[in-house]
């Protein structure tokens, strides 16, 4: 059986406000936006994966939290989970992405309507809708 490789995005949520980032490749998602994050490496765990890619792909240090309940299957060797994380320090800025932003729930809603989600990132909607509502 192949080895499951872990993908781990932030949820980064602070003022009622997420932080998104806007993908620049491949083409079939490049302009879409999703939770920053990126692939574990094997030995590696989640938290350190996420600490690791954040601090590559926004330039901010982060404390990591509880994951979201939902993850998705990429692909029978890939899976992605999402985990909440807290900037310490640093202020996100677009390295390997285009742009990042942070919306809150009303732009997540409208970006989601309008199909701007990562196709895979929408099944954690109604999760980070309700961490909204209340951070
Ligand atoms: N996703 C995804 N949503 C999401 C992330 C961070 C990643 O659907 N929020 C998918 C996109 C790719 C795979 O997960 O199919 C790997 O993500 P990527 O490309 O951001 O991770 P990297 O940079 O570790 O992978 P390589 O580009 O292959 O090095």
């Amino acid at each position: 059986m192949t080895a499951r490789r872990v993908v781990v995005a932030g949820a980064i949520v602070a003022d009622r406000r997420l932080l998104l980032a806007q993908r620049s490749y491949p083409p079939e998602v490049a302009g879409m936006w999703e939770l920053p994050g990126g692939k574990a490496e094997p030995g590696e765990s989640r938290e350190s994966a996420l600490r690791r890619e954040l601090r590559e792909e926004l330039g901010v240090e982060v404390t990591v939290g509880a994951a979201l309940k939902e993850s998705v299957a990429l692909r029978h060797d890939l899976v992605l989970v999402a985990l909440r994380a807290h900037i310490e320090d640093g202020t996100p800025r677009a390295v390997e992405h285009r742009a990042v932003r942070w919306v809150d729930a009303d732009e997540l809603r409208r970006l989601h309507a309008e199909g701007s989600l990562v196709p895979a990132d929408t099944a954690w909607v109604p999760e980070l809708l309700a961490d909204l509502a209340k951070r």
